[in-house]
């Protein structure tokens, strides 16, 4: 059986996982924390970082690389487009969320979830406000630019770009933020994105295992 290194509220797990049910593939769950200095994990994971895939005695670090590999060995329902600008424009926006859009959502999970809800831990209202101020109003402008009217982010099939966008705001959803109405386009794609049969699911299985 395939299986997952990781834990579910982890927005790249999320990742990996999201892409899993997609295409209908069953895993396991392993559950290791982020930046575990268990010894078998770190062999797996140089870097401390969640997730790691194990398939087939083979094992790979990275939710971008996972995802790609996922793609090619389990073809159906791909999540790359195989038009080389498309799969560009995908992996771009992939990047983006990855990257600049998850500073802001995982930082807004991380100091109004995780800290005070889980670790008790006080939130860094500093933190908070400069997330709200600065980093988040950037993101979001970036894309409602790319979003298009309606139907999925690239082409006209769910790709990695809507996965990595999903799980971003996922994750944002714990902190109970909500994406103002000065970004329309985004909010109505993310009325459609967070109704999706595998989103929704996954959304509940994740509150479910723990416990929330
Ligand atoms: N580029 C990596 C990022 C993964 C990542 O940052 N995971 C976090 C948990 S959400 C982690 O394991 N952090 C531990 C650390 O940075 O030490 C990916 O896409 O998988």
């Amino acid at each position: 059986m395939l299986k997952v290194h990781g834990v579910p509220l982890s927005p790249f797990v999320r990742k990996a996982l999201l892409t899993l049910e997609y295409k209908g593939i069953d895993y396991d769950l392993v559950p290791v924390m982020p930046a575990s200095d268990d010894p078998g994990f770190r062999a797996m994971s140089p870097l401390g970082k969640i997730p790691v895939l194990e398939h087939d005695g083979f094992t790979i670090p990275d939710s971008s690389i996972v995802c790609r590999y996922l793609d090619r060995v389990f073809p159906d329902k791909p999540i790359y487009p195989s038009y080389p600008a498309l799969e560009a424009k995908a992996t771009w926006i992939e990047e983006f969320a990855d990257t600049k859009l998850m500073e802001a959502c995982a930082g807004l999970f991380q100091q109004k979830f995780l800290f005070p809800k889980l670790m008790n831990k006080p939130t860094d209202e500093a933190i908070v406000d400069n997330i709200l101020r600065n980093v988040m109003p950037a993101a979001l402008a970036y894309v409602e630019s790319i979003t298009p009217e309606s139907g999925p982010m690239v082409g006209d099939h769910i790709t990695i770009a809507d996965i990595a966008i999903v799980t971003c705001f996922a994750q944002s959803q714990y902190a109970d933020f909500e994406v103002p109405s000065d970004y329309p386009r985004l909010k109505a794609y993310l009325a459609g994105a967070m109704a999706n049969e595998t989103v929704a699911g996954r959304i509940t299985s994740e509150r479910k295992q723990m416990g929330l």
